[in-house]
């Protein structure tokens, strides 16, 4: 590059990382060109972008972008991801659309063209990555990744964050991994959460660089157990379905679902041999629904969507988990009396979940109807109520967030088999809310219901 000249004894380059990357820099010549600078003329932005192949979670795609200028004509250099292609139903939701490097999630299998655009304010460039998306998963979802792993001890040269990286082992002796060294007997190795999971299995990839009956080395445990945290106790998982120790490959265990903030993994090694991990999944229990969203907003406005949804297990209880959605434009709300509906992806259920947004004339409505609520719950066990109803308008437009106050529930409406009812109230209407209780004894007698007390 050229530059009008300068006195100096020293001159300096300042760089700024890459997301995702540290600069290096070989070598920097300076000469006195004797010329005049040409007149800086605006370049359009430079876009390069691609997808990590080293990123290999089901459903999701991380991409890696670049975006550089001239600093012309104003400093300014924005960048944005959209989908200018995909299947019909396919939704794409960018973690953040506005960063160069970001992960992009599918709510379908398919074929995707997916663009980075940058702009300098004056000019424009784009990049298309086109991704397949081969599958969504099993149904299953791991939850390992927004954990805190630790351990009991970590040898110098392991790492134990190894065991939620993601990265699929291709043999037990592969490496990143965790590994106790030369600490044997038995050793552990802990998932946190910052907020309660619901999960009913894992999948358990051991590391081992000898066998049993080795003078030394690290070997797979003689006999392990999943212990999640109950308070201030650790307790073994309700009605486990074994522990594998196979070598190369997972060894899955089932159980009870739990809602916990920590699980651990216990593990006892044969004699002489330390104890090591490549990789540890953990699995949320599948919801059998999530509750419905709908969302009212005057023609014009794009509405706030909520960031959590609320998923309903098989036993009736409850869960709140993140969700993302898809960007609404100002097209989709500028006609009241329409409606647009939304496909949003949770990061507790492989299940797409949708959103319904209202568009409204006016905020002049009023209530006509609240949906009924159907709960269930087991004998003995209080249910639990939601806090918000559906409630429809005059205009047919809906809010789920319609907060209701429940009438106290008598525990003896709950302490064996039936159905009853719960009225509730709901503020600035008279209509009533109503919850249809079902107290039905748990389908899988096993574990520690109180049916079997
Ligand atoms: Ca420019
Ligand atoms: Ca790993």
């Amino acid at each position: 590059m050229r530059f009008q000249e300068v006195t100096t004894g020293k001159l300096r380059v300042l760089m700024r990382h890459r997301d995702g990357h540290t600069s290096g820099l070989k070598e920097i010549q300076a000469y006195n060109t004797d010329g005049r600078p040409p007149t800086a003329r605006n370049q359009t932005p430079y876009v390069e972008a691609w997808r990590d192949p080293t990123y290999t979670r089901p459903g999701q795609v991380r991409l890696t972008g670049i975006t550089e200028d001239d600093g012309l004509p104003k400093r300014t250099l924005s960048s944005s991801w959209r989908a200018a292609a995909g299947p019909d139903d396919g939704t794409v939701i960018f973690d953040d659309p506005h960063a160069s490097t970001t992960v992009a999630r599918f709510t379908k299998a398919g074929t995707y063209t997916l663009e980075l655009t940058a702009t300098d304010g004056a000019s424009t460039s784009s990049k298309r990555v086109v991704v397949k998306v081969e599958e969504l998963g099993d149904g299953r979802v791991n939850l390992a990744p927004s954990a805190t792993p630790t351990a009991s001890y970590t040898s110098g040269w392991e790492s134990v964050a190894a065991i939620n990286d993601g990265r699929e082992p291709a043999s037990s002796s592969d490496a990143p991994r965790w590994g106790s060294w030369p600490q044997k007997d038995t050793q552990w190795i802990q998932y946190t959460w910052e907020e309660p999971v619901r999960v009913d299995g894992s999948d358990l990839y051991f590391f081992r660089d000898a066998q049993p009956g080795a003078a030394d080395g690290v070997g797979v445990p003689a006999s392990w157990v999943i212990e999640y945290r109950d308070g201030d106790t650790w307790r073994e998982v309700p009605a486990p379905s074994g522990y594998g120790t196979a070598e190369n490959r997972y060894n899955r265990t089932t159980f009870t679902p739990v809602t916990t903030t920590a699980l651990r993994a216990k593990l006892t090694g044969h004699p002489n041999l330390a104890l090591g991990v490549q990789e540890w999944k953990v699995y949320a229990e599948a919801p059998e629904s999530v509750r419905e969203t709908h969302i009212p907003t005057l023609r014009g406005t794009i509405p706030d969507l909520p960031g959590q949804v609320t998923l309903v297990y098989a036993d009736g209880s409850t869960a709140r988990s993140p969700v993302a959605w898809p960007a609404l434009t100002e097209d989709q709300v500028a006609e009241g009396g329409t409606s647009v509906t939304i496909t949003g992806l949770a990061d507790r259920t492989a299940q797409p979940v949708t959103a319904t947004v209202w568009v409204r004339h006016t905020d002049a409505v009023e209530i006509t109807s609240i949906a009924e609520e159907r709960v269930t719950t087991r004998p003995g066990r209080a249910p639990t109520l939601p806090a918000t109803v559906v409630a429809t308008y005059n205009d047919g437009s809906r809010d789920s967030r319609t907060q209701v106050t429940w009438d106290p529930v008598d525990p003896d409406q709950y302490a064996g088999p039936g159905t009853f009812e719960v009225r509730g109230t709901v503020p600035d209407t008279s209509h009533r809310a109503t919850a249809t209780i079902t107290v039905a004894r748990p389908r899988d007698p096993g574990g520690t219901s109180p049916a079997r007390r």
